[in-house]
């Protein structure tokens, strides 16, 4: 009798234990959707307290019968299938689908989102997003990637469980141009190393892809009408390397995979100035007609093209009109700096014709801040990188600034002066320094309704492949996507520091080779 008795109390122990660990596996901490990582910080976030999950069997629903709909539910679901092995399928539903599913819809008339502006609706039952354009719900589909823990970047299964905080989020961007640029002149790059700088900049919220063409050391795009700035001008780089170049094929295949990211490629054909490889390639081009030898070194300021010759109009043009046929954006940066070897008088008339010429061809100029020497065409783009006085020229024509001032948001520059990249004439830029700026209170003279937006340029005198490339990329990116997404009063670097710490391990999850900077809390230290 004891024994039955004793084997009853025994059990009921068991069953009570393994109740309270079920119920205590259960009843986790509350979820906080205020409490998450986002970068850019989103405008409006309201936290619900619960959690969404994504389970096998998941959908993501699109709204209308609309190809770009689909497109961007194919996005997130080739995100999400490889770590949550789920093989989520795109569907249409006319009404929100059923509990347990994800739904993309346009909203009309939520003026507040603008064009890239979008709302999460994230309940137990559905996870929602709108907005008033894909483009919208493209930047939103980047918000639920960060909710969801780390591993889901991996390209292989992982255990979850993946669950999203529940709540809401508002949020669309301060500036409409955010953007970075790639020398792929100094070294070049091929399609795939653009590829992965491109969709690191997607997931930032990143709208702008500037590509530095052309540069002394190397000429990086096929021109038909002029094939050996290709052939000759792209044979050699920084260092003697083999260099490369696009050919028109690759220059389209980054562009459509660049816009099917909402992202706008802004090519530059650098000139008067940093034009050695053009001027190596073809003889005429120089004022006393005789070929420039390539050049492998990292001077710059010693070259020009002759401007007073026709046929340098007749190369611009050429060049220009190839360019734009297959540039879908409507910007094309022609450069304009340092052209210590062009006189002022010769540049000015040079930079109005080549604006015209631009202008022929159905785009509009960008140019570094020297270009406000000139007489700026209506809609130009002046990017300041240096002299405030260039900066406040264009302003006084009525045009616009983008903001990439070289103290703070030149990413060739070295952290600090054991950086083993990089340069310093402008500054050390620690990843605080990248972030403790605001674009529209940082130049006398320029606020923020003059600046379109920033932009952070990498230029590649000393970075030769993807990981050096990773390395001044990471962790000052995402900084500067906050800095063109969220307003200065809205920021704050000991906040961010913390959001930007969590990071780390998506860029590890990445295979991204960032800077572990000692300014950052990476181990959750606080
Ligand atoms: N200035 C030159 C770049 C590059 C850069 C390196 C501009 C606009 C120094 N021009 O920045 O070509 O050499 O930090």
């Amino acid at each position: 009798m004891i024994i039955k008795k004793w084997n009853l109390i025994n059990t009921v122990f068991i069953f009570t234990v393994l109740m309270l660990m079920q119920i205590s596996c259960t009843t986790r901490m509350p979820s906080d959707l205020s409490k998450e990582s986002i970068i850019p910080k989103p405008v409006e976030v309201t936290p619900t307290g619960d959690y969404f999950a994504l389970k096998g069997g998941i959908a993501i629903y699109v709204q209308e019968e609309s190809d770009e709909l689909a497109k961007i539910g194919r996005y997130l679901a080739d995100r999400l299938n490889p770590a949550t092995g789920y093989n989520i399928e795109v569907k249409t539903a006319l009404n929100e689908p059923r509990p347990g599913n994800i739904f993309l819809k346009l909203s009309s008339g939520d003026e507040i989102l603008g064009d890239e502006g979008y709302k999460l609706i994230i309940t137990k039952k559905l996870l929602k997003l709108e907005a008033n354009n894909p483009e919208g719900l493209f930047r939103g589909v980047q918000t639920i990637r960060q909710l969801l823990p780390a591993a889901v970047e991996f390209a292989v299964k992982q255990d979850g469980p993946w669950e999203i905080a529940t709540g809401t989020i508002v949020d669309y961007p301060a500036y409409s141009y955010r953007g970075a640029m790639l020398d792929v002149s100094r070294h070049f790059f091929g399609v795939d190393d653009v590829k992965r700088f491109t969709d690191f900049l997607a997931y930032y919220k990143m709208n702008k892809l500037h590509l530095h063409l052309s540069d002394d050391q190397g000429w990086r795009i096929e021109i038909k009408s002029w094939p050996n700035l290709a052939i000759i001008g792209g044979s050699t780089q920084v260092g003697g390397g083999p260099g490369g170049y696009y050919t028109q094929e690759q220059y389209a295949d980054i562009v459509q995979y660049a816009n099917e990211q909402y992202i706008t490629v802004v090519p530059e054909i650098d000139m008067p100035g940093h034009t050695n490889a053009a001027l190596a390639s073809y003889a005429e081009l120089n004022c006393d007609g005789k070929a420039r030898e390539l050049y492998t070194g990292t001077e710059v300021g010693f070259s020009t093209l002759c401007t007073h010759k026709e046929i340098t109009y007749k190369f611009v043009d050429d060049v220009i009109r190839e360019l734009a046929a297959m540039t879908t954006g409507p910007y094309i940066h022609i450069g304009g700096d340092e052209t210590h070897a062009t006189k002022v008088e010769d540049f000015i008339p040079f930079i109005n014709r080549v604006q015209d010429i631009v202008a022929s061809h159905g785009k509009k100029v960008i140019g570094w801040d020297e270009i406000a020497l000139s007489t700026l065409r209506p809609n130009s783009i002046a990017q300041h990188w240096a002299n405030v006085e260039n900066a406040n020229k264009a302003v006084s024509q009525g045009a616009k600034v983008l903001m990439s001032p070289a103290t703070r948001a030149y990413i060739d520059m070295q952290y600090d002066s054991t950086t083993p990249l990089g340069l310093h004439w402008a500054a050390y830029i620690e990843v605080d320094d990248a972030y403790n700026w605001d674009p529209a209170t940082l130049v006398t003279g320029i606020g923020k309704e003059n600046i379109v937006g920033i932009e952070a340029p990498l230029w590649t005198e000393t970075i030769k492949n993807m990981n050096d490339i990773e390395y001044m990329v990471f962790p000052r990116l995402p900084g500067y996507a906050e800095i063109g997404w969220t307003l200065a009063h809205a920021r704050n670097w000991d906040e961010y520091k913390h959001r930007l710490s969590k990071h780390g391990d998506r860029f590890t999850v990445m295979d991204i080779n960032y800077y572990q900077s000692p300014r950052v809390p990476w181990a959750g230290e606080k």
